[in-house]
């Protein structure tokens, strides 16, 4: 009995020797900060993915864009130096006009109209990313995208010559139609580039002026709502096309299990990000309608200039969302 007690120890020891020798052990860059929700989910995605792969494929998350910046974790997830990683999706546009379905001012403003903005792009954007040696696992929305000043806003008047941080080519587009001077700032530089001057104004949900307490700062948060953007947690292509069927089913499970929960979450902390910034000292509020009625015309030429860089692929896209 003795005997077959040892035997059946090292029978089980040998096992989960084995399975640790087997597991992958993948570095996911995120951008954003620790405490932020996209990266508490993607923390949750790694422990889920440990659990449906039986401990295969071992993810540890680093956020911050500690381990790549933002602005270099795509590139290092298509070239192979990290496995997997997470960003911004229309930080991509300016490189496959495409990426910047989310990013379209006033089309899809509730959560409810952003996900069927994506249902509608999706299987373009796969495409598209597939192109770029990219696999997406899931997506999550960030809460509606607003402005953020030093100063009461009511119109452009009052923005001209502003030093404006933006996060991408279609928020630097907006911040020239209305007299400002855009600077692309990584989230993670934000509260040293205001602190410095650097920039003075952005545009973003709420919950990175939370996350960067740019009360510190700033006084004013204007509600917009002008889009509701996406991250994207995505694999390289030839990396997945290496896992074994088991293995992908039990990856793909803990990221749609994710993609909602951080949907949900999102949804759930909008307001909860609007009642931090007031009571930290801000005044939040709606745009007046004079400058609101100015936002409204300059998202309308963004989107024309979309779809012209976008094609058809980005028209079948606004059909096909608006058709349903
Ligand atoms: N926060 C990110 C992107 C969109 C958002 O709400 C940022 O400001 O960089």
């Amino acid at each position: 009995m003795k005997n077959l007690l040892i035997t059946l120890s090292t029978v089980v020891a040998t096992a989960a020797l084995a399975t640790t020798a087997l597991a992958e052990k993948w570095d996911m860059p995120m951008a954003y900060s620790a405490t932020n929700f996209h990266s508490e989910h993607g923390v949750i995605f790694a422990d889920k993915v440990r659990e449906y792969t039986a401990g295969a494929i071992d993810i540890t998350v680093h956020p911050g864009g500690s381990l790549f910046g933002g602005g270099d974790i795509k590139r290092a997830i298509q070239t192979g130096q990290v496995p997997i990683g997470e960003r911004f999706m229309s930080a991509h546009a300016n490189e496959a006009p495409l990426l910047g379905w989310d990013n379209l001012p006033f089309i899809a403003t509730t959560y409810e109209d952003n996900a069927r903005l994506w249902a509608a792009a999706k299987d373009t954007v796969n495409a598209q990313l597939a192109d770029l040696n990219l696999v997406a696992l899931y997506t999550c929305p960030w809460p509606g995208q607003g402005f953020y000043f030093n100063k009461e806003v009511n119109s452009s008047a009052d923005t001209q010559g502003i030093k404006f941080r933006s996060y991408n080519s279609a928020t630097a587009t907006f911040a020239d139609a209305l007299g400002m001077i855009p600077v692309q700032i990584e989230a993670a530089e934000l509260s040293q580039a205001l602190a410095t001057g650097v920039a003075s104004a952005f545009i973003s949900s709420g919950s990175t002026g939370y996350d960067r307490k740019v009360w510190e700062h700033l006084s004013h948060y204007y509600k917009v709502n002008a889009w509701l953007p996406r991250n994207y947690v995505m694999v390289n292509t030839q990396v997945w096309d290496g896992l074994d069927g088991a293995v992908k089913d039990g990856i793909q499970k803990a990221a749609d299990e994710t993609a909602a929960a951080c949907g949900a979450k999102s949804a759930e902390l909008a307001n909860f990000y609007f009642d931090e910034l007031a009571k930290n000292g801000m005044t939040v509020k709606d745009a007046g309608s004079e400058f609101l009625a100015e936002l409204e015309a300059i998202g309308a030429k963004m989107t024309s200039d979309w779809l012209n860089t976008a094609g058809a692929e980005g028209q079948a896209i606004l059909d096909s969302y608006k058709a349903n």
